[in-house]
């Protein structure tokens, strides 16, 4: 604690620091809430990023640079209807001017503004819940229209390439013989099976029918900020991996989170199931903002993105429990196991649903 207000000290913008917390449940980053004994700005996030994942993390914060000040001319320029507020959060600067502040032990601190009067849910709560992720990602992309994706660093090379991922799974596997269970069975088989489908986004980039734009990265549920008092929602957070990229990846991801009930850290993975209501409320408020900059080919890969992204993020937890849990956080052995598991039944839940999926996509379009 007394190390972590020394850090919190770097950053504050005024006042004592009375309080540092864990903050929220992040897989790869360490997060803390910092409370300071001031009217002001009451609180503020302070992160230590994970840079054996970000290797660069300097140019993390040039994107978010680079991001922020193309947000704030847009909504100068083209103000929003009144009545809608959004929020974008601001980098706070430590002591010495910089954007992050590196301890005695090389790790790579930085601090990001607290939205005040607004929360995050894990899972969906309602319909109109529903609704309001699905436009704050149409929001989102909106206004990042007009940046021209090369104008973004690639913090992360190969995020949400699935063929990549797969190739990685390939080489765990020759290196490490999984211990037998029917769980282990269970996903060998299921990503067996998936194999050769798991390029179709990537192809379908390589043949130039979908482009490279500025996207999220990580638009899952609970990085959806909801103003407490009218329920809308006001921001998208968690910028790391605004970055060039497939808006598939960011529609796939936020239905993936938002149409799961049970949440991705349910233990009762043989429930999870895909919910088609969530997913036509979630698109309706996505498209919403997002119907001028969506192509004909964009439209015809929708129902893949969902199916590919949550079958992606399987694999993704099932490579690194095979590897030893060398990426994402994990309370226990077992941990990344239970949810690759989710994303399974996720993908079979969607695969089983295609036709309802494909029909709420065309009659939105
Ligand atoms: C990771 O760390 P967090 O929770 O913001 C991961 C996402 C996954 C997500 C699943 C950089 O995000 O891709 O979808 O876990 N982020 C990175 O909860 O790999
Ligand atoms: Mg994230």
């Amino acid at each position: 604690m007394d190390n972590l207000v020394t850090v919190a000290d770097q950053f504050k913008p005024q006042g004592k620091v009375v309080a540092v917390e864990e903050y929220g449940n992040g897989n790869v980053n360490d997060t803390f809430l910092v409370t300071l004994d001031s009217t002001k700005e009451k609180h503020f996030i302070l992160q230590r990023i994970n840079t054996q994942v970000f290797r660069r993390p300097e140019l993390v914060m040039l994107n978010m640079r680079t991001f922020s000040e193309h947000v704030r001319q847009r909504l100068q320029r083209a103000p929003l209807s009144p009545g809608r507020r959004w929020e974008v959060v601001r980098v706070l600067l430590a002591k010495d001017g910089e954007d992050h502040w590196i301890d005695h032990e090389g790790s790579f601190w930085r601090a990001i503004s607290f939205i005040d009067g607004s929360q995050s849910f894990d899972t969906i709560e309602d319909i109109d819940h529903a609704e309001e992720v699905g436009f704050a990602l149409g929001m989102f992309h909106n206004l990042l229209s007009d940046l021209p994706s090369e104008k973004l660093a690639d913090t992360l090379e190969g995020f949400h390439v699935t063929p990549r991922y797969l190739q990685h799974y390939e080489e765990v596997l020759a290196q490490n013989r999984p211990s037998k269970s029917l769980e282990v069975d269970y996903g060998l088989h299921f990503i067996k099976e998936r194999r050769a489908w798991a390029s179709v986004l990537e192809d379908a980039k390589g043949q130039g029918r979908l482009r490279l734009r500025s996207i999220h990265g990580d638009p899952k549920v609970n990085n959806v900020m909801i103003d407490n008092a009218t329920g809308q929602a006001i921001s998208i957070v968690d910028l790391d991996t605004v970055k060039p990229g497939l808006v598939h990846y960011d529609i796939g991801d936020c239905l993936r989170s938002g149409c799961n009930p049970l949440g991705e850290e349910t233990e009762e993975w043989e429930r999870v199931h895909f919910d088609p209501e969530l997913c036509q409320a979630i698109l309706q408020g996505y498209l919403s903002l997002a119907k001028d900059f969506l192509t004909e080919n964009d439209y015809e890969y929708l129902y893949d993105a969902i199916r590919l992204i949550s079958f992606e993020l399987g694999l993704r937890f099932f490579t690194d429990y095979l590897e030893g849990n060398v990426y994402f956080k994990a309370n226990h052995q077992e941990h990344n196991l239970a949810r690759a598991l989710v994303q399974f039944k996720l993908t079979e839940s969607i695969e089983s649903k295609e036709k309802a999926i494909q029909f709420i996509i065309r009659e939105m379009r």
